[in-house]
């Protein structure tokens, strides 16, 4: 999944594909460069962001979302708002990709079970201007897989189909560094949920601090997409469905060799394959 953030405050490329022509140009270069899904988001989940109103981001997204279809691309929209998911579903988008995984607009799962989009249940705790304060844990892995299997029985409660449903731990959101790589090294906590799993790590605080400099500055967004492809095979080595990534060409090969290490796994000592794992 390559990102397509339609924002001028983004923390990893803000403002860089901010007018919609600049967007759809950027998400047909994602394509080109091995991008299965494109996510097309029009308001900021930075630490400490505040919020857009509703037809502002429906100005952002709406004409990048309707002009990646067209241009055969497979579309995901990120927004936590349910009108803004059903108009993008309208436009093309195939998938509803809602950071607060239902919990911002009380609408969002009916909407989604009207639709028929594939859903992606982020794990969240609040909004990005609180969010920090809210990275409190005993034991993070069992917790964030107890936060979603709830989002999983409210979604199905409201008649969301569980063939929609795809999972993620929402990296960095409600996350102090040291919480990430648990959920990470953990990935069959919530792979084991039966749901399909997506992992974002882009360009993440977390990556940034990992590869800090001796001085413990920590790297810049843009110098964080090795470590970025690192964890996408590391992710799909451990049985995610799906990566986000700004950087797509390190992460197309990283899940290619995943793919290919998973499927050599799974044959037998006797040239028989297992059937039980292919990815
Ligand atoms: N992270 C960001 C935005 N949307 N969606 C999902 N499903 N998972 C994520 O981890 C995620 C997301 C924040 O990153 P960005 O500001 O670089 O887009």
């Amino acid at each position: 999944m390559g990102v397509v953030n339609v924002t001028p405050d983004s923390f990893s490329d803000g403002g860089r594909w901010f007018e919609p022509e600049a967007a759809v140009e950027h998400g047909l270069r994602l394509l080109a460069e091995g991008a299965d899904l494109l996510d097309v988001g029009g308001e900021s989940t930075r630490p400490g962001a505040h919020r857009v109103s509703p037809d502002e981001e429906r100005r952002r997204v709406l004409p990048v979302v309707a002009d990646l279809v067209a241009a055969g691309a497979v579309v995901s929209v990120d927004t936590t708002r349910a009108a803004v998911a059903a108009e993008a579903v309208e436009a093309g988008a195939h998938v509803v990709n809602d950071v607060s995984g239902g919990l911002a607009d009380p609408e969002m799962y009916r909407t989604v079970a009207r639709t028929g989009a594939v859903y992606v249940a982020m794990h969240w705790r609040g909004p990005s201007d609180v969010m920090d304060g809210l990275a409190r844990y005993d034991d993070v892995v069992a917790q964030v897989r107890d936060e979603l299997a709830a989002r999983v029985a409210e979604a199905l409660g409201a008649g969301v189909a569980p063939e929609q449903l795809v999972l993620d731990p929402g990296l960095g959101f409600a996350k102090q560094g040291a919480d990430n790589w648990p959920l990470l090294a953990h990935l069959d906590a919530l792979t084991g949920l039966g749901r399909p799993v997506l992992v974002g790590a882009s360009r993440k605080r977390f990556l940034g601090h990992l590869l800090a400099d001796r001085d413990g500055v920590p790297a810049p967004p843009e110098g964080r997409d090795r470590a970025t492809a690192a964890v996408s095979a590391l992710a799909a080595a451990a049985g995610a469905w799906c990566v986000r990534v700004h950087d797509v060409p390190g992460s197309a090969d990283a899940v290619r060799v995943a793919a290919a290490w998973r499927a050599a796994r799974d044959v037998t000592t006797h040239g028989e394959t297992s059937g039980a794992h292919h990815a």
